[in-house]
């Protein structure tokens, strides 16, 4: 190939990809140094506005190996946290036995009918790890629904209101028949306690997508003017272990169970050393975001490799617009 031919084919390729997300330059934001109290890692927060400010209900890890989660609240949702001294929500395996080894990777949904928040977290049992369900009004007291989900079951979030009468959850179970993958369903409820009409939303994909044959949500729904949208986490096998990557869907804002729009492409991955090296390496893993409603901008809060968090943020008429332009789900 001659250097000019050589040189309009580079052109004509579009060799670079727009960054949706951008990092903040002072990620990790916050990490097991700036604790009140010994921890092995902080990650995977869920996030939420209250008071006008940004509250994140953070995974914290002990020595043991166990998670509990602590709230950090700041108001510019970057610097100033303001962090529990002592851990906010614990495992009660007294009263919940399915919570034996700890509580892990909450998402909060405000729910206006109730006046509450809800939060969903992953309780990790003897049987494996499963849906558990709190509601709070103020994050210091919570009432507990126990389990929602038997394992092996995690990553799930509730939409903040009720269709046809009831509540819809997102989660994503563990087959036991392999080959079928672990993809992302829903299911209703009229109660928040008794679920059913269990269906799949998304499939994980096969062979070599970057979402092949592992998907989970990402943070809670986020309503938009074209539909709910979705970040949800892939899981590619490799020979040197995993990597956990983000990409987009739109649902139907009336029936939700409609997939309108999904990424082909992965829209984050793990790039930057806080997510490449850590307890876990190649993981970035959000449970929570905030949409400031002004600016239009989103903040998205995530665990880098399981040992910080850190924050990147995108606008909203951007993710939008892209996630417009991808293919109708077949
Ligand atoms: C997932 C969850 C996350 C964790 C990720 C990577 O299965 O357990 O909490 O961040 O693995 O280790």
């Amino acid at each position: 190939m001659s250097q000019n031919n050589f040189q309009t084919k580079l052109k004509s390729h579009n060799n670079t990809y727009k960054e949706l997300f951008k990092r903040h330059p002072s990620n990790p934001i916050l990490t097991a140094k700036d604790w009140p109290y010994a921890a092995n890692t902080v990650f995977n927060p869920a996030a939420t506005m209250y008071d006008n400010k940004v509250l994140l209900l953070a995974r914290v890890e002990d020595r043991r190996g166990f998670s509990h989660l602590t709230k950090a609240v700041s108001e510019d949702g970057i610097s100033n946290w303001k962090i529990d001294p002592i851990p906010t929500f614990e495992s009660d395996p007294v009263h919940y036995p399915e919570e034996a080894w700890g509580i892990e990777d909450p998402r909060i949904t405000w729910i206006e009918e109730l006046g509450k928040w809800a939060i969903t977290y992953t309780a990790y049992s003897q049987g494996g790890p499963l849906v558990a369900l709190a509601l709070t009004k103020d994050f210091v007291h919570f009432e507990r629904f126990g389990t929602i989900m038997p394992p092996e079951d995690k990553d799930a979030a509730l939409f903040p209101r009720r269709f046809n009468g009831k509540w819809i959850l997102i989660h994503r179970p563990i087959p036991s028949y392999q080959g079928s993958g672990a993809n992302i369903w829903i299911s209703h409820s009229k109660d928040l306690k008794y679920w059913g009409d269990h269906q799949i939303l998304l499939n994980a994909r096969q062979g070599g997508w970057w979402d092949a044959n592992k998907i989970g949500l990402s943070p809670q729904p986020l309503e938009t003017d074209v539909g709910w949208l979705i970040l949800y986490h892939g899981v590619r096998q490799t020979p040197s272990g995993s990597i956990y990557r983000l990409g987009l869907a739109l649902l139907d804002i009336e029936n939700p169970a409609k997939v309108l729009r999904r990424s082909d492409e992965w829209i984050f991955g793990p790039l930057e050393s806080y997510e490449r090296y850590g307890d876990v390496a190649d993981v970035v893993f959000p449970c929570g975001w905030v949409l400031d409603e002004k600016s239009g901008i989103v903040k998205m809060y995530y665990g880098g490799a399981d040992s910080c968090i850190a924050v990147a943020t995108a606008s909203l008429s951007d993710l939008l617009e892209y996630i417009k332009r991808c293919p109708e789900p077949k």
